[in-house]
């Protein structure tokens, strides 16, 4: 029998990802979609099966986290062996402006959705998105041991689902593992994240389009992963004989200077010459360093990150002129934000 997986956020980043990876387990996936009033099923239109489809492999459903109820049915009428909660508010910023709407989403919708497990009975795996959010302003390295001391409402929130995720595993028993990832990063990155709004404008201002790129503080160091090596270990970690925690990372530090400097030195410029400041772009309280440790993932999973965040930035930038090119080839150029 093959296998079948429940996904939150398949429409996000790291969702369309793991969807292609488990189809290509030979897994069947359902996925979580919200409805919305225009199309956000962008990042999984390749490999959309119509409801239609003879034996189709991937199923889309509408559900929120924020509805408990409609969780326990779809476990019941799902069955899943694994289920990845990847579905959250995850923009840092955005936290502090709709602080319980995050509360909600990211910290609550995952005690809903382990409460639905217990409800429908059902017995699964269940993979929590957790973060190095969650250590905040604990000085790096950071592994599995570090303290939590989070710096915004997102953090937070997943520090009370990464715990409720402990608490069902010691309490019920559940097959429940936190995979604490650092900043991934992909062509499909939100592109309000700094990385993409980085290589949506080189491509922009190399082509004409654009003439300077805001951003906040250029100093904080960030530990950037290349995301689809990262939903590999999501998987590894369900496939245990026990569950437990895992820090997931590359291990090298890079300020978001660095990162400017590596996604305009891939198209020969300057960015001193591009960048402006501007406040709005910072946050109340900042993370100024997160840099993991992942000798565990290493040593159980046999997972390490290959992809570092200078070729990262050369992947992002080549994608994201191709993207452009498209568009304008199409005489279709998106309005910036
Ligand atoms: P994205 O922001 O790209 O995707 C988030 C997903 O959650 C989207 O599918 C989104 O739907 C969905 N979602 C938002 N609100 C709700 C809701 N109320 N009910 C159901 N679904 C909802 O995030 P990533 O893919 O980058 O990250 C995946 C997870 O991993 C998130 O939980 C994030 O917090 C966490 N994480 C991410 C890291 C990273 O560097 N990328 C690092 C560590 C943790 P829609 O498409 O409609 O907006
Ligand atoms: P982060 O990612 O907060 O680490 O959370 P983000 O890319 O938003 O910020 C990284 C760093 O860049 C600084 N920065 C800016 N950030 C944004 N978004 N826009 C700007 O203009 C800008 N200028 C400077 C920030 O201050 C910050 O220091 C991501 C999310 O994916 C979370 O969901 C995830 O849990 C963590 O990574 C690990």
């Amino acid at each position: 029998m093959p296998k079948t997986a429940v996904i939150t956020g398949i429409t996000g980043q790291d969702g369309s990802y793991l969807a292609e990876l488990l189809l290509g387990k030979g897994y069947e996936v359902h996925g979580l979609m919200r409805r919305s009033s225009s199309f956000n099923t962008e990042r999984i239109d390749h490999i959309y099966q119509d409801p239609h489809t003879p034996d189709r492999r991937l199923v889309l459903h509408h559900c929120d986290l924020s509805d408990g109820v409609a969780l326990v049915n779809l476990l019941r009428d799902v069955r899943p062996d694994e289920v990845y909660n990847l579905g959250a508010q995850s923009h840092v910023r955005v936290s502090f402006d709709a602080p319980l709407y995050t509360g909600d989403v990211t910290g609550l919708g995952a005690v809903r959705l382990l409460e639905a497990i217990r409800a429908s009975g059902v017995q699964t795996r269940l993979y929590q998105a957790s973060s190095s959010e969650m250590f905040g302003s604990t000085p790096p390295p950071q592994n599995e041991a570090t303290p939590f001391h989070p710096r915004s409402p997102y953090g937070c929130a997943k520090v009370m689902a990464y715990w409720s995720t402990v608490n069902y595993r010691e309490a019920y028993g559940l097959f429940g593992v936190n995979g604490i990832l650092f900043n991934h990063e992909s062509p499909r990155r939100g592109e309000t994240f700094v990385t993409r709004k980085i290589t949506r404008a080189v491509a922009r201002i190399q082509a004409g389009l654009q003439e300077h790129l805001y951003l906040g503080n250029l100093d904080a160091v960030r530990d950037w992963g290349y995301a689809p090596e990262y939903v590999e270990a999501m998987w590894l970690m369900l496939q245990r004989d026990e569950p437990d925690d895992y820090v997931v990372a590359t291990g090298v530090a890079a300020t978001v200077r660095d990162f400017l400097q590596a996604a305009f030195a891939t198209v020969d410029l300057d960015w001193e010459r591009y960048v402006r400041f501007d406040a709005k772009y910072e946050r109340p309280s900042e993370v100024d360093a997160l840099i993991g440790d992942a000798s565990k993932a290493k040593s159980l999973l046999d997972w390490s990150a290959k992809v570092q965040f200078d070729e990262l930035a050369r992947i992002m930038v080549e994608s994201d002129v191709r993207q452009l090119t498209d568009e304008l080839s199409g005489h279709r150029v998106r309005v910036d934000r």
